[in-house]
């Protein structure tokens, strides 16, 4: 440590409420690492705020002293956005973890940043309302983080991405500038909606404190089937045929390829298998509704044409909570890839939908035309246009070929049009591979924009752009 960096602690420790700043080999190590895989880096310090005045004593400082500022969540990102950066430091929201407010008229919650994206859902349901943004990744993710990553997850089809979720957000600027926008109505056309600007923003422009959430109307009935085509034509009529007849209470459409969905069975026997060795491409589709006398034969009227039509061969209706948790589970077992896998290169690439079966064979043909014993996994936010590729070559071990492996599928993408990143974001991971997504100009402006908002570079340096 240069007298300098020991000077600058020194005085971030001083000026912020003890026990806030962990120096960094007391750090707990699971703030050295998030979810991309990447190998952990120890920062200087790890700053745990427990109010935005913290936050913004803390940019205050950095900027002043041009430290770099790593800005994390729950850890849960998979781009590398919260991976620590070498001589910078570390700020975790973990301790800014409450909800505020429940605004009944208005639907709106107002939270803190480090709140769990699973408290946050509990809490709309104990309040009679739902948030309707929901991943995996629930038990652990903060809204912050998936405000600033602006999350998909699986309700996208009918409820959009957390853009759609916020009305309002706390931020403070690289200068420790707090800037309160805590806005609870729908309309608010007053110059520019600055909040659009931080969403997806992965920690480079400023740092989210508070958010309003927009709450929905808690559905009254919720019905799930597994369905099992051919084909991924099938799929494209089934998606065509759960739109046209569900309309609005389509809530979810994710597919699992055979490769993804033979591979997560055998890997995890504690999983139950609600059909046979049968192959074909799977679907779970939900609906939701407030009809609870009519939704459920309405979904098996659906679901019967649509084996009438001979594009669904096989279908289960969940006729429990317990069933339907278990159509869930082998969807929701990606958290489990190191055990059944080993390491991974992951991809979270969109596309137009009719491309996305024949991209998938393309793929998966010249990656075992390269690699022999490759194991590709398909699977995905299909009813988005959202494609989850998790590649794995078993004889590199601990070393996977990733830049040829991200070469290679990022290649096939771009040319079929798609983007790198559907919603995971760029992070480090993908940063080498953004300008396969956006034109000069597109990135350009984001130059701007950094260069405006954080003129020293202090937020999340070298991440996104
Ligand atoms: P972190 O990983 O801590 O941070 C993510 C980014 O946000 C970083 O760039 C960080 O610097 C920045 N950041 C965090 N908090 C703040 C803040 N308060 N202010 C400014 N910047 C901040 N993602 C999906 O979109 N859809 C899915 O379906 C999905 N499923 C997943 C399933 C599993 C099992 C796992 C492990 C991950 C999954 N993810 C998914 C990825 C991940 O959960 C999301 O990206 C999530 O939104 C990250 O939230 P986090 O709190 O963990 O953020
Ligand atoms: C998923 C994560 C990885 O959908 O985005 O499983
Ligand atoms: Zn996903």
């Amino acid at each position: 440590m240069t007298d300098t960096t020991a000077d600058f602690l020194g005085r971030l420790t001083a000026a912020l409420p003890p026990g806030t700043v962990i120096p960094g080999p007391e750090a707990q190590d699971r703030y050295c690492h998030d979810w991309s895989g990447l190998a952990p880096v120890r920062p200087l310090a790890v700053v745990l705020p427990r109010s935005t005045e913290d936050v913004a004593t803390c940019l205050r400082l950095c900027h002043a002293s041009e430290m770099g500022v790593v800005p994390q969540g729950g850890l849960t990102g998979i781009a590398g956005g919260a991976q620590p950066v070498a001589g910078c430091i570390v700020l975790n929201l973990e301790r800014m973890s409450a909800v505020e407010e429940v605004d009944t008229v208005m639907a709106t919650m107002t939270v803190q940043a480090g709140t769990p994206l699973a408290t946050v859902q509990a809490a709309a349901e104990e309040a009679g309302f739902a948030f309707m943004v929901d991943l995996g990744a629930r038990g652990s993710c903060a809204i912050g983080g998936n405000i600033s990553t602006n999350a998909g997850g699986n309700r996208v089809i009918r409820y959009g991405m957390a853009r759609e979720h916020v009305l309002g957000l706390e931020f403070v600027l690289a200068d420790g500038t707090v800037v309160r926008s805590l806005n609870k109505m729908l309309k608010n056309n007053a110059g520019y909606d600055l909040k659009q600007m931080l969403i997806g923003s992965e920690g480079t422009l400023g740092i989210i404190t508070r958010a309003v959430l927009r709450l929905q109307a808690k559905p009254t009935s919720v019905s799930t089937a597994l369905c099992r085509c051919a084909d991924f034509e099938a799929v494209l009529s089934v998606l065509k045929g759960a739109r046209k007849r569900l309309g609005p209470s389509l809530t979810a459409f994710e597919v699992m390829w055979p490769s993804f969905y033979d591979t997560m069975y055998g890997g995890l026997p504690q999983l139950r298998r609600p059909f046979g060795n049968g192959g074909g491409i799977h679907i779970i589709v939900e609906a939701s509704g407030f009809d609870p006398g009519r939704d459920a034969e309405r979904f098996e009227e659906c679901l019967g044409a649509l084996v009438e039509e001979g594009v669904v061969d096989d279908v289960i209706v969940a006729a429990s909570e317990r069933e339907t948790r278990d159509i869930w589970a082998v969807r929701e077992s990606v958290s489990e890839y190191g055990r059944v896998l080993g390491r991974i290169v992951a991809f979270d690439i969109g596309l137009p939908t009719t491309m996305i079966g024949d991209f998938v064979d393309a793929a998966t043909r010249e990656l075992a035309a390269r690699w022999p014993d490759v194991r590709p996994l398909a699977y995905g936010h299909i009813g988005d246009s959202n494609l989850h590729l998790v590649v794995n070559v078993p004889s590199a071990g601990d070393h996977q070929p990733e830049h040829e492996i991200d070469d290679l599928v990022y290649g096939m993408a771009g040319g079929a049009g798609g983007t790198i990143s559907a919603e995971h974001g760029i992070g480090l991971v993908k940063k080498p591979y953004l300008g396969r997504s956006r034109s000069e100009a597109e990135l350009a402006t984001m130059r701007r924009l950094k260069q405006a908002l954080d003129p020293r570079g202090i937020l999340n340096p070298g991440k996104v752009v």
